[in-house]
């Protein structure tokens, strides 16, 4: 069971972080079957200082089938700044893409929210029933689209980075964001495994999305300045983008043999 209920910094959060966070963890329990991931000794809850204010990140992580990790991270800078920061990694025998999501609130309220179901194949592209499903859902639009920086060539057409403008546009992103994470959980478990040569495709492809979301410097300069230079690399290529090994999964062997 999911304990949703017990006291989390959710509760001190941006209502939009404090909502996408409580919908993550409900989708996660509703649709998957739920094991636990144990992170790194030491990394579950992090406390640090930066500019003189306490920086505090809860994570929750876990595992299922079809999923390597699913990552969902919580942070807070004293009372400026909120972050919520959410990955699913697929095991590398499921021909799945990545879902990843964002949201950063300041003072000034959101400043980057961004949710993406970014493909993981070496042709960049997913599936015709992630599209399908993608494409029938309702149009949504932003007053204030934003740019990529240059190393976010790993997200998909469908990516939305977006800085909603007041609550109306922040429950618009809430609802695609929730729908994105529901037609994965449904796409995800009915995805059958690759072949072991696919499979060694699908982890380069992890591989290279783990890669560039190394490269985000405004991630990285939050960590270093709370936590040093090596403490933040450790913690984004161990805990945050951690690039996962050739592996095998053993349901996706099972259901391979018994084919
Ligand atoms: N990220 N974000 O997760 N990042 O982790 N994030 C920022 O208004 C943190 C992901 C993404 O414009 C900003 O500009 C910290 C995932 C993109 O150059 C800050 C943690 C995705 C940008 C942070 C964290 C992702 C961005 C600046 C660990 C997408 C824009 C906010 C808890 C799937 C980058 C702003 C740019 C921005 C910080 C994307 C402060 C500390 C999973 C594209």
């Amino acid at each position: 069971m999911l304990e949703t209920s017990q006291p989390s910094l959710r509760q001190e959060q941006h209502p939009l972080i404090h909502r996408l966070a409580e919908r993550i963890l409900n989708y996660w329990q509703k649709y998957l079957s739920l094991s636990a991931y144990s992170l790194p000794e030491g990394l579950g809850y992090v406390e640090g200082k930066l500019e003189g204010e306490r920086l505090r990140i809860e994570n929750r992580c876990y595992q299922t089938p079809q999923f390597r990790k699913m990552h969902l991270e919580l942070a807070k800078v004293g009372n400026n700044l909120d972050i919520l920061h959410c990955v699913m990694f697929p095991h590398t025998a499921y021909p799945l893409p990545i879902f990843g999501c964002d949201i950063v609130a300041g003072r000034g309220g959101i400043s980057a929210a961004i949710a993406d179901l970014s493909p993981s194949n070496p042709e960049k592209t997913l599936s015709s029933g992630y599209i399908k499903s993608l494409s029938a859902l309702p149009k949504v639009s932003f007053a204030e689209v934003r740019d990529l920086p240059a190393w976010a060539d790993i997200f998909s057409d469908f990516c939305l980075f977006v800085r909603p403008r007041d609550a109306a546009e922040e429950q618009d992103f809430l609802d695609m964001a929730s729908n994105y994470l529901r037609i994965h959980c449904q796409q995800a478990v009915t995805s059958n495994p690759v072949s072991p040569q696919q499979q060694k495709l699908y982890s380069a492809g992890q591989k290279y999305y783990c890669t560039k979301q190394q490269q985000n410097d405004k991630t990285r300069r939050v960590l270093e300045k709370a936590f040093g230079k090596e403490w933040a690399e450790n913690y984004m290529t161990t805990v945050l983008f951690d690039v996962p090994q050739v592996e095998t999964n053993p349901a996706a062997l099972k259901e391979k043999t018994s084919l």
